[in-house]
C-alpha cells in the first residue's frame, strides 16, 4: 500500500496509532455501528467499562472516549459507516 495519502488534519500525534480505525464506534468491527455499540461507548466514557470492550470507539487511540468520539459513532450509526 502506498504511502502517499497524508491526511489533512494537523495532529499533533505523539504516538499515532496504525490506522484510525475505519469506522468509530464499531465495536466488532461488522461495518455497521449499533444502539448497543452507542451503548457501550457511552459506558466507557462513564468508565463503567474498561476502554477494550471497544475498541472502535477510541478514534485517537488515547484509551479514552470523548464527546466527540461518541458523537462521530452517532453519526455512523444514523449515516452508516464510511465505506472504503
Ligand atoms: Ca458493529
Ligand atoms: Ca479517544
Amino acid at each position: 500500500m502506498p504511502a502517499g495519502e497524508t491526511p489533512t488534519v494537523a495532529t499533533p500525534t505523539t504516538t499515532p496509532t496504525s490506522v484510525a480505525a475505519a469506522c468509530v464506534g464499531d465495536c466488532n468491527g461488522d461495518g455497521v455501528v449499533t444502539v448497543a455499540e452507542i451503548i457501550t461507548g457511552v459506558n466507557i466514557a462513564l468508565g463503567s467499562f474498561a476502554i477494550d470492550r471497544c475498541q472502535a470507539i477510541d478514534a485517537n487511540g488515547n484509551s479514552a472516549v470523548s464527546i466527540n468520539e461518541l458523537i462521530a459513532a452517532v453519526n455512523n450509526l444514523l449515516r452508516g459507516c464510511p465505506q472504503g
